[in-house]
């Protein structure tokens, strides 16, 4: 048995820290690493674990108090005098943490220190300089102390901040003297869900720095009729953050254009009765890959991406299409589309449409596109705003193909005409590199020929 004088350790520059929450109470059995006490200074807090496992005798200080470097905070009778100095074998978390501010390097420093004294004798209380400071949110590796603005909160505030995400300096407290407490991080968690979910921006009061949305409507459905909810699938979910992301952060621009295809339309039919046997089925997606690909080659800028100042352009040309499934959408990539022949975009893409259907695509056949195409043509459709898929810069929405009355100068032909719709990422490209795109796009599916060159 003995009895240890559990004081205040090496807390760098800090001194006179309030005492701002005791988690522990006399008599009770403390764990080694149990936190003891949580303090306060001007520049952080800090909770204050014991390093010995053991009972507590006696408390010795209150709400309130003001304690430095050697304050004693309790005395703790511990069962096995020679109970190793738990502090003193720091996990890395800890002390990767503990790295980032003087007073938890200094107390580690003074947890090993302490590991390596004397065992103390029964009945005997003797001093336990072993207390390592564990820095709470405020003091993480990102963040440097500051010594004015820190947020006042518990450290299991700071902790369930930091668990959802919070920034505590964004959070108005409501506490004493502005104190943030758990019910203030649920306020504001909700807050920003209810802005997050609101699709019309309501006003501009916070003058362009935020969205400052109304919060998004509570209706009880069910008190206008029955109802039923269904849970969103895996990939809906998955699909909606980051159609959602994209539609926000990349100013989108659709241009609309029609291309003639008619030739076209009467030389995928004649390939297929060509082709019945082999079992290749040439529908518009492959031509779409294709004639894509050569206009990704002529305009490099809608094969990129946007990389802080820089525009990086890409020398491959991975093709990603946008596969309806009974789970959701989902993009596979058919990659160096731009090298195959129309025969193999045919098939690749056939399969890769039929392994999304079957939810069996893996998550490399999904990724490294450079541009994209979501092709309707066989739902239906005039004209749409296809959304980009980040990081890429532009994506290609096609609608169902229409014969037209189309003037050819001296009277209107009927013209099997296919809608494009170019969604493009304005920061990068400007509406006549677009018009020019589109328009250069038309011209290849009109006369397959000039894709082939
Ligand atoms: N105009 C008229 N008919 C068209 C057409 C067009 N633009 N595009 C395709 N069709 C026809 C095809 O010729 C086919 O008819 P036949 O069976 O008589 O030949 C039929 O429509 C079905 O084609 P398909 O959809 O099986 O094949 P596809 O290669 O055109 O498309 C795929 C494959 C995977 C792109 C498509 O099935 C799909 O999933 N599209 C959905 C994309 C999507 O959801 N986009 C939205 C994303 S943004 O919300």
């Amino acid at each position: 048995m003995a009895r240890i004088e559990l004081s205040v350790p090496d807390i760098g520059d800090v001194h006179d820290a309030a005492v701002i929450e005791i988690l522990v109470k006399p008599g009770a059995t403390i764990k080694a690493e149990q936190s003891l006490i949580t303090i306060e200074s001007d520049k952080a807090s800090m909770e204050v674990p014991s390093s010995h496992a053991g009972v507590l005798q006696e408390l010795r200080v209150r709400l309130g108090d003001k304690v430095s470097q050697g304050s004693i905070i309790g005395i703790l009778e511990t069962a096995d005098a020679a109970v190793p100095v738990a502090a003193s074998v720091a996990t890395p978390a800890v002390a990767a943490a503990a790295a980032t501010t003087v007073a938890s390097t200094s107390a580690v420093a003074a947890s090993a220190e302490s590991a390596a004294a004397p065992a103390p004798t029964g009945g005997e209380v003797v001093p336990a300089h072993s207390i390592r400071v564990a820095p709470t949110a405020s003091l993480g590796p990102a963040e440097p102390p500051s010594t004015h603005g820190v947020p006042h909160a518990s450290p299991s505030v700071r902790k369930f901040a930091r668990e959802l995400g919070v920034a505590l300096d964004k959070v108005p407290g409501s506490g004493p003297k502005g104190r943030i407490t758990h019910a203030d991080i649920q306020q504001y968690v909700k807050g920003a869900l209810a802005q997050a979910n609101q699709p019309v921006a309501a006003s501009v009061s916070s003058g362009g720095a935020g969205l400052d949305l109304l919060p998004w409507p509570q209706v009880d459905f069910a008190k206008y009729g029955p109802i039923e909810r269904q849970p969103l699938s895996r990939i809906k979910k998955i699909s909606g953050a980051n159609l959602h992301r994209n539609w926000v952060r990349i100013p989108h621009v659709t241009n609309n254009d029609e291309a003639d295809i008619t030739e076209l339309e009467a030389f995928r039919v004649k390939l297929n009765e060509e082709h019945a046997k082999a079992g290749t089925k040439f529908t518009l997606l492959a031509f779409l890959i294709k004639a894509c690909a050569v206009a990704l080659k002529r305009f490099p800028q809608f094969n990129a991406s946007l990389d802080g100042d820089d525009l990086v352009l890409k020398q491959y040309v991975h093709i990603g299409f946008a596969a309806d499934t009974p789970n959701g959408l989902v993009v596979p990539v058919i990659r160096d589309a731009d090298t195959k022949s129309l025969t193999q975009l045919a098939t690749e893409s056939a399969a890769l449409a039929a392994k999304a259907r079957e939810g069996k695509l893996s998550p490399a056949e999904m990724q490294g596109g450079t541009f994209s195409i979501s092709s309707l043509g066989g739902f239906g459709g005039t004209t749409f705003t296809p959304i980009i898929n980040a990081p890429e810069v532009a994506i290609l929405g096609v609608c169902r193909s229409a014969m037209k009355p189309i003037w050819n100068g001296s009277a209107f032909e009927p013209r099997l005409t296919l809608p494009l719709s170019l969604s493009y990422d304005h920061r990068v490209i400007d509406g006549a590199s677009a018009a020019r795109f589109n328009a250069f796009l038309g011209s290849l599916l009109a006369d397959f020929r000039r894709a082939l060159v």
